[in-house]
């Protein structure tokens, strides 16, 4: 009995060690969902229904900057007065540079009509090694009938996936800063890659 807890507990042991070193070694990298501002840079939303009030600015501004702004973000998101506020439509492209290779392109789109979207199919990389030259560059549209708005173009660095893995759980990168608020969040899951 008493041997059979000790195997139960090394076996613990070896997955926690595993999952707490994945920069060691490759990853599986995959974006799962992205969140999007609230209006296009005339102050309008993205298609042009609903208003949304200086008041909503500031308050999404300061959920940005709240401790755990993921969540602050989304629960100012599922607001019953947002609701009026037409959603965009996401569509997009993701390219993973590694060093010398050839830069390894996904395209996707999102769940029509939402603020946060999973992406469909969910873009991911197999093998990926977790050094410097690592990186990947999302460009993201709301499609419309005509003259898709552009929503913007992020880079999630190598350190972003090493922290992504770190966590073991999707990881809400925050990349507002990168985009001048039209893309809020990226979620990455990023896990070891046997
Ligand atoms: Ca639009
Ligand atoms: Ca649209």
């Amino acid at each position: 009995m008493k041997r059979l807890v000790l195997l139960g507990l090394s076996g613990w042991l070896l997955v926690g060690c595993h999952a707490s070193s994945p920069s060691s070694s490759f990853v599986q990298v995959r974006i799962t969902d992205v969140t999007v501002g609230l209006v296009k840079t005339d102050g309008r939303p993205w298609d042009d229904v609903g208003v949304v009030s200086a008041r909503d600015i500031a308050d999404l501004s300061s959920a940005l900057g709240a401790p755990d702004a993921a969540i602050a973000v989304t629960n100012f998101l599922a607001r019953p007065a947002l609701e009026g506020i037409d959603k965009p439509d996401v569509l997009g492209s993701a390219t993973l540079f590694l060093g010398a290779a050839p830069p390894a392109k996904r395209e996707f789109k999102g769940q029509p009509n939402s603020q946060k979207p999973s992406l469909d199919p969910a873009p991911v990389w197999r093998n990926v090694p977790l050094d410097d030259s690592t990186r990947i560059e999302v460009t993201l549209f709301d499609e419309d009938l005509v003259n898709d708005d552009a929503l913007g173009t992020f880079v999630i660095q190598a350190a972003d996936l090493a922290a992504a893995a770190e966590s073991g759980v999707v990881h809400q990168l925050q990349v507002a800063k990168q985009t001048g608020n039209s893309v809020l969040f990226v979620g990455l899951l990023v896990v070891p890659d046997p």
